[in-house]
């Protein structure tokens, strides 16, 4: 399963042996031994993961032998097999030119995958006028918008599709307040930037909004 990729650093890894014990645990939402079963012997092919690892084999119950026959769930938090078992949602983000400028894609991309999300496409691009125009529609009455217009289009941005459990709005707070200067710290814009004008990052605000970014706006334009 796709899921498990988060496992296949290793050569030792078997596509398939991984492959069964994501369908496996996937049933296994009751709870059946053969969950455990499988999982426990999927890993111990796993250089990072050692057999013997309280990552994976945490519950007594797994080690000791007279417990072995009790139904039991496993401790277990892979935020990517998480996500393929519940309403998975997608957000469009966006490095803006200062963040492709100023080197920090790479420590964007960072955050979002460290929290648990999974990055589903990725493109380097200038964005036209008219997608910018577009992309902004909701704020042409500010006063601020054709000066946004000329910063968006000012340089390369980095495009993003991400996925996953509740990504819109954890995404936003890991992206932090419009005003980097009231941003918490801890934050993309709280610790990385200082102008609301170059706030570094955009960040979907809604589920129809991702939606509509990643499929009717930016994946649109070559
Ligand atoms: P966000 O990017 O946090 O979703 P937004 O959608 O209200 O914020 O505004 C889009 C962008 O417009 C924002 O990232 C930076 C710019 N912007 C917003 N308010 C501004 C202001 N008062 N002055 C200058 N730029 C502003
Ligand atoms: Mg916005």
């Amino acid at each position: 399963m796709e899921a498990l990729a988060v496992f296949g650093g290793s050569p030792r890894v078997s596509t398939s042996s991984l492959q069964s014990a994501s369908a496996t645990i996937i049933r296994s939402g009751n709870g059946s031994l053969s969950y455990t079963q499988n999982l426990t012997l999927s890993t111990r092919h796993l250089s990072a993961f050692h057999g013997s690892s309280s990552l994976f084999l945490c519950s007594p119950s797994l080690s000791h032998p007279k417990r072995r026959a009790r139904k039991i769930r496993p401790n277990i938090f892979l935020p990517t097999l998480i996500a393929s078992m519940e309403d998975v949602e997608e957000t469009y983000i966006m490095v803006k030119p200062d963040g492709v400028q100023r080197g920090l894609v790479g420590e964007i991309i960072s955050r979002l995958e460290k929290k648990g999300f999974k990055l589903t496409g990725l493109k380097l691009f200038q964005c036209p006028q008219e997608l910018a125009e577009e992309h902004y529609k909701d704020l042409q009455a500010k006063p601020f918008f054709p000066k946004l217009i000329q910063y968006i289009t000012s340089g390369p941005v980095v495009c993003m599709a991400w996925e996953g459990v509740g990504v819109v709005a954890s995404a936003r707070k890991l992206i932090g307040a419009t005003n980097p200067l009231q941003a918490e710290p801890g934050t993309i814009r709280g610790d990385l930037a200082v102008q609301t004008g170059r706030n570094v990052v955009h960040g979907s605000d809604s589920p129809e909004n991702g939606k509509r970014e990643i499929e009717a706006l930016w994946t649109m334009m070559n």
